[in-house]
């Protein structure tokens, strides 16, 4: 864990909603990019709020107290660093029952930084609801985003969905769990994994590059 995580899940830990906004603007001041802040320090500090919660060193309270205290400081942040929307659309939607949204929520940042409109649908949201807005909105790109294991089997029913979409939206999933675990069989050839924002943002530079999206 880098000691800007562990300073940053300090502030977080104490709701200081202030001073947990100020420090990740004087790293962007000295340099930092928003893909290092949201994936080594932000990342990184929620993951030590998790360590310290598995310990039993933190009260759930706590942790929904630096949880609250993140969502806030991101979204502060990023109304600093974003950009003009342009063209291409990414909706974002975790499966039914899954909670965990602060990752899924960066990544729709770094879309938006890099110029795409976003609609970010949160946490458990049910497929029907999920493919209806789909057909209204027609995103170039829809993210799932699952946490738990016990939620991974509800992929491959919203995977199967959206592809199954006329205007047939490109479908990338991120994941935890991608880390220990081969999600594919509960996707189909066509969908996207993504590990990390680094990554992210290579394949978001991609399609701005002309590069067809879905293709490899
Ligand atoms: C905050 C938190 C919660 C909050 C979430 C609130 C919210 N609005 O997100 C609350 C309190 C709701 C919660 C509840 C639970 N949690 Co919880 N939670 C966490 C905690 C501390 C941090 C999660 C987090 O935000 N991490 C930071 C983000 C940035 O990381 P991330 O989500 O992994 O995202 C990264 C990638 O996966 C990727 N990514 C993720 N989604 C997407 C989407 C796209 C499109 C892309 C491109 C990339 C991407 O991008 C990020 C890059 O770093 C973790 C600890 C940990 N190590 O992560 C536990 C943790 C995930 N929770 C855990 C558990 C067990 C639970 C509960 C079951 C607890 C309980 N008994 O009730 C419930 C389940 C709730 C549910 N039904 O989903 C376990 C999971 C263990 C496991 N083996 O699966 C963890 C690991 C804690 C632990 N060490 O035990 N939790």
């Amino acid at each position: 864990m880098n000691a800007e995580a562990v300073t940053l899940s300090q502030l977080l830990l104490e709701g200081d909603a202030d001073g947990s906004f100020s420090f990740l603007m004087d790293l962007r001041d000295q340099g930092w990019t928003s893909v290092d802040i949201y994936q080594v320090v932000v990342s990184g500090a929620m993951q030590q709020v998790g360590i310290l919660w598995e310990q039993d060193d933190i009260s759930v309270a706590d942790e929904h107290l630096a949880t609250a205290t993140c969502d806030f400081m991101i979204s502060r942040f990023h109304g600093q660093v974003k950009k003009e929307a342009a063209g291409q659309r990414a909706m974002f939607l975790c499966v039914e029952e899954e909670r965990h949204t602060l990752g899924m929520r960066m990544a729709s940042f770094l879309f938006e930084e890099n110029g795409w409109k976003s609609r970010m649908m949160g946490a458990s949201l049910p497929l029907e609801h999920a493919l209806s807005a789909a057909e209204k909105w027609k995103p170039d790109v829809i993210c799932l985003s699952v946490t738990i294991m016990y939620h991974v089997p509800l992929l491959e029913s919203y995977v199967k969905a959206f592809e199954a979409l006329p205007f047939q939206p490109q479908v990338m999933v991120g994941s935890r769990l991608l880390a220990s675990y081969d999600l594919s069989s509960y996707c189909s050839k066509k969908t996207i994994f993504i590990t990390d924002y680094r990554t992210l943002v290579d394949w978001i530079n991609d399609q701005s590059e002309g590069n067809e999206i879905g293709a490899s």
